[in-house]
């Protein structure tokens, strides 16, 4: 069985982009895949972090998971930091990647320009990263469109260490959903919805309630010619109202369209925020369950750990020993 593999990191609270972008994909295909989902907390520390927040963030990540579908008896499910082979091998990748390679990264020179602290951790995460899928020989990586160049790194060091010390990592194929790939902040059509946004008005998490949803979706920005119609250099405000409803409905851009064609944006708008909401109701009553269950939390990222160490150990072991790293008396 071809393996799947994922993480999200606990910057914050879960949005619904990440929903689509992130958990949805990995839904739609656990079963068909050997699915791995992980909690990326390495990556977390990238951009300071309140110590304090961040545990209760790695805590909720799990509950969320699984409340919005996720299934443990079909998905292994472990914490990054808990296995220590992830920086390991990271180490030994970046001893393979170029200045230039990291440079080119967009996702950092973001960061750098919106004021993050430009630490090292930030610049080489992209590597840590390629590990975290390398270590797992994962065959297919479901990500948003804003990892699409991440995962291009990520097979260019496996191709490149292939090459150099003969066949040791699986190539591994970007998934990057066709539409959802990229939801837009409703305040700032032109920007990526994050969940570590500024102006929370823009974003949707995914524990906001009906009346938050709907204030939301009312004044995100639209254009003023009134046509529910898809166009994203037109009309970005509309067309990713159009993109959310189109994931969550399961309907065509066409269909929407069509569906909507007569009416005016605030008809439409209502019927966004009703889907929305619709998807996230019975989400949050699972949360609100799963989230004081300590016990079932600790139990499957014991597992998650018992698993994923054994094949990090043995994929971490073969590059050492390909590299001529420690001493192999055999
Ligand atoms: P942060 O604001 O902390 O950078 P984020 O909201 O960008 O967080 P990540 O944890 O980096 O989210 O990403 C989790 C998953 O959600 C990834 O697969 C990512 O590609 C996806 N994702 C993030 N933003 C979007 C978006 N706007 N549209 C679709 N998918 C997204
Ligand atoms: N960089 C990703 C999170 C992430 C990830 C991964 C995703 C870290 N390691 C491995 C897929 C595979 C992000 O910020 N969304």
């Amino acid at each position: 069985m071809k393996r799947m593999l994922t993480g999200l990191q606990p910057s914050g609270k879960l949005t619904i982009a990440n929903y689509i972008g992130g958990i949805k994909p990995m839904i739609l295909n656990q079963g068909k895949y050997d699915s791995f989902l992980f909690i990326p907390d390495l990556h977390t520390i990238t951009v300071p972090q309140d110590a304090t927040i961040l545990k209760h963030n790695i805590k909720n990540a799990i509950a969320i998971y699984l409340a919005c579908g996720i299934d443990p008896q079909k998905n292994t499910i472990y914490l990054q930091s808990d296995n220590l082979y992830h920086a390991n091998l990271s180490w030994i990748l970046e001893c393979n990647t170029s200045m230039g390679q990291l440079s080119r990264m967009t996702q950092y020179k973001d960061k750098i320009q919106r004021g993050k602290p430009a630490v090292c951790g930030l610049f080489t995460y992209p590597v840590l990263m390629a590990a975290d899928i390398l270590l797992y020989s994962a065959d297919i990586v479901p990500t948003g469109a804003d990892q699409k160049q991440h995962l291009e790194l990520a097979r260019d060091l496996a191709i490149n260490f292939n090459n150099k010390y003969g066949k040791t990592f699986v190539i591994p194929e970007p998934y990057i959903p066709e539409i959802g790939a990229k939801i837009m902040d409703l305040q700032n059509p032109e920007i990526k919805m994050s969940k570590s946004a500024e102006n929370p008005k823009g974003v949707i998490y995914l524990t906001d309630d009906e009346q938050t949803v709907l204030k939301k979706i009312k004044s995100a920005v639209t254009d003023s010619e009134a046509v529910v119609k898809y166009d994203v250099e037109n009309k970005p405000g509309i067309s990713n109202l159009i993109t959310i409803y189109s994931c969550l409905s399961g309907l065509s851009v066409k269909d929407i369209e069509q569906k909507f064609g007569n009416e005016n944006y605030g008809v439409f708008k209502t019927e966004v925020a009703k889907l929305i909401s619709q998807t996230l109701t019975p989400i949050q009553q699972k949360y609100e369950i799963y989230k004081n269950d300590e016990n079932m939390i600790k139990d499957i990222l014991q597992k998650g750990l018992d698993v994923t160490n054994n094949i990090a150990k043995e994929k971490y072991n073969e590059v050492k020993q390909k590299v001529g790293l420690g001493l192999h008396f055999d």
